[in-house]
């Protein structure tokens, strides 16, 4: 059985209390319901949030150890600053998307620039919590 693991960053533990002009209304426990009815039991989905840097760095690590299939990781705002995730994904040799909610390159300057983007196979934008399905079903497929 695959195993996918869905890492969300800073913040997102917020989704759909706050900002649902730009997040929308759904929180994160309707996204890993969302998914699972999805994907239901053919895969293993593990579902992660954390407001540290150091503990999706340790996440990562665990998932590299434990031979997962890939990533689905919304880094919210470590995804523009954070060079030690980046370096974090290089070593896992994991295969990640990198998912973001909202079109980052349709708001503020500062959110343009991925610093964990390129250590990622693929990035989706503006697609809503339909872009984590996407990446699931990408990620499957490999
Ligand atoms: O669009 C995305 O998914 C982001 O990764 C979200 C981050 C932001 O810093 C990135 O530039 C783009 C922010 C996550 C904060 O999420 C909230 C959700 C609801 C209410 C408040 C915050």
């Amino acid at each position: 059985m695959k195993k996918i693991a869905i890492l969300n960053g800073p913040n997102l533990d917020r989704l759909g209390l706050r900002e649902p002009e730009i997040y929308g209304r759904a929180s994160l426990a309707d996204l890993e319901t969302a998914l699972r009815a999805e994907f239901g039991a053919g895969v293993t989905l593990d579902f992660f949030q954390s407001n540290h840097e150091g503990a999706l760095i340790d996440k990562i690590a665990t998932l590299a150890d434990a031979k997962f299939d890939g990533l689905v990781l919304n880094a919210g705002a470590l995804t523009h600053t954070s060079v030690a995730l980046r370096d974090a994904l290089l070593s896992a040799h994991l295969p990640a998307v990198e998912v973001h909610i909202s079109n980052i390159y349709k708001r503020e300057e500062f959110r343009h620039l991925s610093l964990t983007a390129p250590a990622c196979v693929a990035i989706i934008s503006g697609l809503g919590l339909e872009g984590y399905h996407a990446a699931v079903r990408f990620l499957l497929k490999r």
